[in-house]
């Protein structure tokens, strides 16, 4: 596996944020209150490197990389997608860029693609076979796609998909593993059947615990007894009514990287438990214990932990529902506006199995937040869009920052949350850089 470096003022930041402002732009900071105060000249190096002055410098904290240096291009493009970040190509991970986002669905050339193995081939709809079966199960039956047509009422729910490590990058120390910006998030539809009316179908026992899924992907050393990933959820997850076998992205095929022909989809936990290219789906009696289902896989410290602390796996907990989060998909990272214009931002906002109760701008690093006008889901665990406008008093350089909050008061940090050794669950606010003229 390839392992993909950060490099320049990346690299110098995610080691010792505090010493890069200092050796990048002469700041001195705060450790208390983590306000970065900028002498004279690093002042006047940050200026010159944006090429502009930037109004509100007494309010930016120490450590930030202004949003305006982390825009980054992609030679590498993968079929059937259009302008996302390729990552690592073996397996293939891919990032869509904020601004790529706008849509309010997703469409299926901006949707991420996130692979622990390697995609089958020679795939034929006509003969895929689907078996459900597990110790929890009354029967075990296998089904083709057409028969879940026929049997089961298909549904469409438009439905938030995000890894589990979005936003690892921006750890430190950092976390291995792929360093994933904002992009591994993406709400399309879905059209599928009900993976509780198949389960119950097949009868699910008293004591059903978990559901576990398998996938057609190959392991990446080729080892046909290994298994690239097979996670699942509890029985309690499995059986909302959300909880989708879905054959179609957006009224079309699953695109191949997305899971075709047929995938899981259980959002609003991270990605990683909605199993792509799906041919077995077990009910268990106890939780399930495919690859990469146990900690240190997609879990966090049971407790918080200092920044690089080795945690034993026994103090770990499986991450569920994933946290409150927003991305500004609207204007561009970088753009120039005219003072004497308005500037409308907009995005998309979500909490996991919760919702978004409001979602908040601030164009001086924090210092002041005004609400946004927030719409409500197309359905349960879809994100929701919102949109503001806001007015600069003066030219210079200035981010806009977002912050949502959930239905039951937690908010988006502004800086990076609770460190955890595999880097994720970062949920801290998006921020956009803007030139005002
Ligand atoms: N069979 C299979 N299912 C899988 C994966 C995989 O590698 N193989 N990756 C998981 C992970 S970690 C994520 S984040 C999501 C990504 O879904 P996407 O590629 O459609 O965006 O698929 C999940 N399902
Ligand atoms: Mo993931």
């Amino acid at each position: 596996m390839s392992k993909k470096q950060e490099q320049g003022i990346h690299e110098l930041y995610s080691k010792d944020p505090i010493a890069a402002d200092r050796i990048v732009w002469g700041r001195e900071s705060d450790p208390l209150t983590r306000r970065g105060f900028l002498k004279k000249s690093g002042l006047v190096a940050m200026t010159t490197a944006l090429g502009m002055t930037i109004p509100f410098s007494r309010f930016m904290p120490a450590g930030l990389i202004p949003a305006a240096f982390a825009a980054e291009s992609s030679p590498l493009q993968i079929p059937g997608k259009d302008g996302l970040i390729v990552l690592n190509d073996r397996p293939i991970n891919a990032e869509t860029p904020a601004h790529l986002l706008d849509d309010d669905v997703t469409p299926n050339n901006r949707m991420f693609v996130r692979n622990n193995g390697i995609a089958p081939e020679d795939i034929d709809p006509d003969t895929w076979q689907l078996v459900i079966g597990g110790e929890s199960a009354e029967r075990s039956v296998t089904f083709t796609i057409a028969e879940l047509r026929e049997r089961f009422e298909s549904v469409t729910l438009q439905l938030q998909l995000e890894c589990g490590g979005n936003g690892r990058s921006e750890f430190v120390p950092g976390a291995s593993g792929n360093q994933w910006t904002t992009g591994a998030i993406g709400c399309p539809t879905f059209t599928g059947v009900r993976l509780r009316d198949v389960l119950n179908y097949c009868g699910v026992l008293a004591d059903a615990e978990y559901i576990g899924y398998y996938g057609a992907d190959t392991h990446l050393s080729g080892d046909p007894d290994r298994d690239p990933i097979s996670r699942g959820v509890p029985i309690e997850k499995a059986l909302e009514r959300e909880s989708l076998i879905a054959w179609a992205m957006n009224d079309e095929d699953l695109p191949l990287q997305n899971g075709y022909p047929l995938r899981l989809v259980c959002a609003g936990w991270p990605a990683s438990v909605s199993g792509k290219w799906l041919n077995r789906i077990d009910i268990r009696n106890q939780v399930h214990d495919g690859e990469k289902m146990s900690p240190p896989s997609y879990s966090v410290p049971a407790a918080p932990v200092a920044p690089g602390t080795r945690v034993p796996n026994e103090d770990m907990r499986v991450i569920e529902s994933m946290p409150v989060k927003s991305l500004i998909t609207f204007p561009e990272s970088g753009i120039t506006q005219d003072i004497r214009e308005r500037m409308t931002v907009r995005g998309h906002a979500w909490a996991g199995d919760s919702q978004v109760a409001g979602v908040f701008i601030s164009i001086d690093f924090g210092a002041t937040w005004l609400p946004s006008a927030l719409a409500g889901a197309a359905n349960r665990l879809a994100w929701q869009n919102w949109d503001t406008w806001v007015q600069f008093p003066e030219p210079g350089y200035y981010e806009v920052w977002a912050r949502a909050m959930d239905v039951g008061g937690r908010s988006q940090p502004m800086v990076v949350p609770g460190w955890n050794p595999r880097g994720y669950l970062n949920n801290a606010c998006h921020r956009v850089g803007v030139q005002v003229v």
